[in-house]
């Protein structure tokens, strides 16, 4: 492999090297493996491990690895470096399980009132290092998710729903997210994509670069867009990732 340089390319992962929950392309991964040769690779997600190789490897995590130098799931509460595990951090030890079903219960009480035209199931996901809450469901498929992101733009669910839990929760230290498409995300505050930067930050490079979609106020790659350790670079899709890269490398 070529020598790295002291350049670090830390990349979100659903709508900045993949398409929305969907599966990188050959080409995009051909892409990242060709950058390798420029500049050190990491990908910094909200979703869990298994979902982040899911879409980066078809499930195969050695892939994601040889990919990329840095692997961040959840944010960093799970994070490789060359492959080894180097860091597990745990809600259950965070927030305690009294306050943990103290809070899933409010969530599923304000979420059986809520009207949509359907629901599905897996309402609130336990993670490692968050609760993801969905109206419809994380169970729910492709065009019922699709549908379902037109439903909230109008009717504003998920909104409605940061509001109920920012009244009742919100002077648990706690952060509500609304991250991807049909779902909030709920975390301990700085447990945003910045908790990775602090496995980077003392590593020697000469800049670290994120790239990364949901930038504007309330996505969940704004903190780490703002942050002054990074250079932020907000794309719409996979090929604008592309495309900036290739000029941030001079590859054009
Ligand atoms: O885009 C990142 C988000 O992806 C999923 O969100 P949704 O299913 O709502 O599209 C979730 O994994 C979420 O936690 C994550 O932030």
């Amino acid at each position: 492999m070529a020598p790295r340089k002291p350049t670090l390319l830390l990349f979100d992962v659903d709508g900045t090297l993949t398409k929305a929950r969907q599966s990188i392309t050959p080409e995009m991964t051909e892409f990242l493996r060709s950058v390798r040769e420029h500049a050190c690779v990491g990908v910094v997600g909200g979703s869990d491990l298994p979902k982040i190789c899911q879409q980066l490897a078809g499930g195969d995590e050695a892939s994601v690895h040889r990919l990329c130098e840095y692997v961040f799931a959840e944010n960093g509460l799970v994070a490789f470096k060359g492959g080894e595990q180097i860091h597990k951090a745990d809600l259950v030890s965070q927030l305690g399980d009294a306050f943990l079903q103290r809070f899933i219960n409010f969530t599923l009480a304000h979420l059986s009132k809520v009207e949509l035209p359907l629901k599905r199931g897996n309402f609130v996901e336990f993670r490692n290092g968050m609760i993801n809450v969905s109206p419809i469901g994380r169970s729910c498929s492709q065009a019922e998710r699709d549908q379902f992101v037109e439903y909230d733009a109008a009717h504003g669910v998920r909104s409605d729903l940061v509001r109920a839990l920012t009244e009742q929760f919100g002077d648990s230290g706690l952060c509500f997210c609304i991250g991807g498409q049909i779902s909030v995300d709920v975390f301990p505050k700085g447990w945003d994509k910045t908790y990775s930067l602090q496995f980077v930050e003392k590593e020697g490079f000469d800049e670290i670069h994120f790239f990364g979609d949901k930038t504007s106020p309330g996505g969940n790659d704004h903190a780490i867009y703002e942050d002054p350790r990074t250079v932020g670079h907000s794309v719409v899709d996979p090929s604008d990732t592309r495309r900036q890269v290739e000029e941030l490398l001079k590859l054009r």
